[in-house]
């Protein structure tokens, strides 16, 4: 039995803490610091699975991901890795604990991390690593376990941001992307301490809403066609009242000012100089930085309104602008994680650095009509999730089997020795990344998103189940069911809970949902509202 196996089984036997404690004792012996890999996680906020090119799909000819896809071709490329609340903070909070929302206590943006308990990082300091992170964070309290820190505040900015440091708020010139790889080298080279290994987070905020694009990439894509789903114009026929009641449509909820770019750039017009949005986004740059930004939108805009385009042919411009500003802003992204590699490899710090990408959950980008993400339907459950690691990890290699954000905090402890808690709810990944399937590996998994219909986007709360075939959902204050067959409906257009053929199947699924809610513990909803 392999170190990771073994851990594995231990877990899932129930023998808890103490067996993990003393196992660990002996590998940690058994292993010099100096062969416990170096951990990277670079995360961005918002990027959907299909737009890696590595994954396929769509987008992958026009806008590629190259620096992305050089972690797949010289490692492994999680295939079905999924989320199980699709909500940044909460995803966040997850990734910190190892634990679903309920248990973490962060199940809703908005929450407040407790940072007094059990994450990741605080263990791996125990274990000896040096702990950083850089860039997003929005998780409210102050990062705990990190031996240098510097967040974005909330959401952050694009341009010019804001960083929360330890000696309080500094604003640095320059593209958010940059700034963060910046600050994350720089801690590499100078202030980390050289003889331990360490675990550097790289937290970006590109590709977020409202899609703004750096100054390098400002006119990418302008003459290219961006692909459609066949989806575009859904409507919602065959669901429930969740898909019809949502506000994340491309063509309704969309704003032509900050989310496309086309400002009214009078102080009286809604958007304007006077407003948030305004404030946050174009009205940021330096006048430097706006010229440049003129120079770019200005002859695209006049374009567009001279056209005076309605109906369909809006919603599709809008597609265009709106994939286009999205893709430029994963382009800032690529770039940089391009650039950490490179510097890995002229540090010589290539070979003993496992380097994850991930996002904090992935997007809408025009399926259903739609933006954002939330539900537990495909294009916003899933996550891409990528790592190099060699020596260990087999070169283009791949991993079936389905895999949660709630195994990241197992897979880095295990990654360095450290005994993985027994409270934590997730299973380590080195198994699966070594290419061996635990033979208990989840059949499963569970997912619960709580922000409601009130909140923003109007998603009505919902918990569910899916295998690798099928997906039963319970919108639990509209007590309503989904059930979906991915096998022969992959893009989720009718729900088929009421058929007669797949009787068996749901009924099966209800024991597994249940079955799934007891393991992890989740607690009662309340009823359903009148
Ligand atoms: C903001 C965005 C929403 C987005 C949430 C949560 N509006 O409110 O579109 O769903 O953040 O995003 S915006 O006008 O501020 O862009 S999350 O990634 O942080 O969960
Ligand atoms: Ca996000």
């Amino acid at each position: 039995m392999t170190v990771s196996n073994r851990r594995q089984f231990l877990k899932v036997a129930g023998l808890g803490a103490a067996g993990l404690a003393a196992h660990s004792l002996s590998s940690k012996a058994a292993r010099a610091a100096s062969e416990r890999p170096n951990i990277i996680w670079i995360y961005s906020d918002d990027h959907a699975q299909n737009a890696v090119s590595a994954y396929g799909g769509r987008l992958a000819q026009v806008a590629p991901t190259p620096n992305i896809d050089r972690l797949a071709h010289e490692g492994v490329l999680f295939r079905n890795s999924f989320v199980t609340n699709s909500i940044c903070g909460p995803c966040r909070a997850v990734i910190q604990t190892g634990k679903h929302s309920h248990l973490n206590g962060f199940r809703q943006n908005g929450d407040r991390f407790d940072p007094t308990q059990q994450t990741f990082p605080k263990l791996l300091q125990k274990a000896g690593y040096q702990t950083a992170v850089f860039g997003k964070w929005h998780l409210a309290t102050e990062p705990a376990g990190y031996d240098a820190w510097e967040v974005l505040p909330g959401q952050g900015h694009y341009y010019n941001p804001d960083f929360i440091t330890p000696k309080g708020l500094i604003q640095e010139p320059g593209y958010v992307s940059d700034l963060i790889t910046d600050k994350a080298l720089n801690w590499l080279d100078n202030q980390r301490a050289a003889d331990k290994p360490f675990m550097l987070m790289i937290q970006h905020k590109a590709p977020h809403r409202e899609w703004e694009p750096g100054p390098d990439h400002l006119t990418l894509f302008d003459d290219v066609e961006i692909p459609e789903p066949d989806n575009l114009f859904d409507d919602y026929e065959g669901r429930g009242t969740a898909a019809r009641e949502q506000d994340m449509t491309i063509e309704k909820t969309m704003r032509m000012n900050a989310d496309l770019k086309v400002w009214g750039k009078e102080s009286s017009q809604p958007g304007g100089p006077e407003h948030g949005t305004w404030k946050r986004t174009y009205g940021r740059m330096t006048e430097e930085q706006r010229k440049n930004w003129d120079a770019a939108y200005d002859p695209k805009n006049k374009a567009f309104l001279e056209k005076d385009l309605k109906g369909q042919d809006l919603v599709r411009w809008k597609y265009q602008r709106y994939m286009k500003d999205y893709l430029r802003c994963i382009r800032s992204v690529d770039d940089n994680v391009g650039r950490v590699l490179d510097h890995l490899k002229e540090k010589g710090l290539d070979k003993n650095t496992v380097v994850f990408y991930s996002s904090d959950q992935s997007f809408y980008l025009g399926e259903h009509g739609w933006f954002d993400k939330r539900f537990i339907y495909e294009e916003s459950l899933r996550t891409p999730l990528l790592a190099r690691w060699p020596g260990v990890v087999k070169a283009g290699s791949e991993v079936e089997p389905m895999v949660q954000n709630l195994d990241m905090a197992e897979t880095f402890l295990d990654m360095a020795g450290a005994p993985i808690p027994g409270d934590m709810q997730g299973a380590s990944l080195v198994p699966l990344m070594k290419g061996e399937t635990p033979a208990d590996w989840r059949k499963s998994i569970y997912y619960q998103y709580y922000e409601g219909e009130k909140a923003v986007h109007a998603v009505y709360c919902h918990y569910g189940v899916r295998t690798q075939r099928y997906k039963l959902v319970y919108f639990y204050d509209l007590d309503e069911w989904e059930f979906y067959d991915l096998a022969t409906d992959p893009q989720e257009m009718r729900s088929v809970y009421n058929e007669e053929t797949y009787a068996d199947v749901v009924r099966g699924l209800k024991v597994e949902l249940k079955r799934l809610r007891e393991l992890y513990k989740v607690p009662e909803e309340k009823k359903p509202k009148a």
